[in-house]
């Protein structure tokens, strides 16, 4: 939920007015909005190029995922790693766009180390590669807006660690 619908429903089960302080916050989401979209627009346009440059990141460093044995080993295993990195990338465009990671903690984090431990898959890889989505989008984006993108990279591989 954006810090809008966020302050409304707390305000509203006050039956008050928002605050001076909630529309300072909502004062500057807005004014930020701009930046935000910009960044998610060039993240989702991009987000093939992302997804494979960064598996392919990954699986150089993290050959053993892709050889026999390994978790994502064999091309439909492999494809169910890409679709899961694919799905990262989405949620950070919603945080992006939200200006708020609670999207992408409630969709995409709780219960996922569980998750991952149970598939048999290193979190530690899966990190690996939203490190690697990190690099490939900042190197699409300019200066302060690659700053914004990162905080939400960051979130998530903070989370996951
Ligand atoms: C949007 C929220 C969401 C997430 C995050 C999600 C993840 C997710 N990843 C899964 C599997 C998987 N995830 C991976 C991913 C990897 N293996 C590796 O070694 C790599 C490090 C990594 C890729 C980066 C693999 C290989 C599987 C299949 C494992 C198996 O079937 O044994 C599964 C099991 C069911 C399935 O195969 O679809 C789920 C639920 N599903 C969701 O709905």
């Amino acid at each position: 939920m954006s810090i809008v619908s966020k302050s409304i429903v707390s305000a509203d089960a006050e039956a008050r007015y928002l605050s001076p302080g909630e529309l300072d916050r909502i004062k500057s989401f807005v004014a930020n909005g701009d930046r935000r979209l910009r960044i998610a627009e060039t993240i989702t346009g991009s987000r093939e190029r992302i997804v494979k440059e960064a598996g392919s990141q990954l699986f150089q460093k993290r050959p053993d995922v892709v050889s026999p044995g390994g978790n994502a080993y064999g091309e439909e295993m492999t494809a169910t790693c890409l679709r899961d990195m694919d799905y990262y990338l989405r949620l950070i465009t919603y945080g992006i766009v939200a200006g708020d990671t609670t999207p992408i903690e409630e969709i995409g984090l709780v219960g996922a180390s569980e998750m991952y431990k149970s598939l048999g898959t290193s979190i530690d890889a899966v990190i690996e590669a939203v490190r690697a989505m990190k690099s490939v989008s900042l190197g699409l984006l300019s200066g302060s807006d690659s700053d914004e993108a990162a905080s939400y990279f960051d979130y998530v591989i903070g989370a996951m660690s």
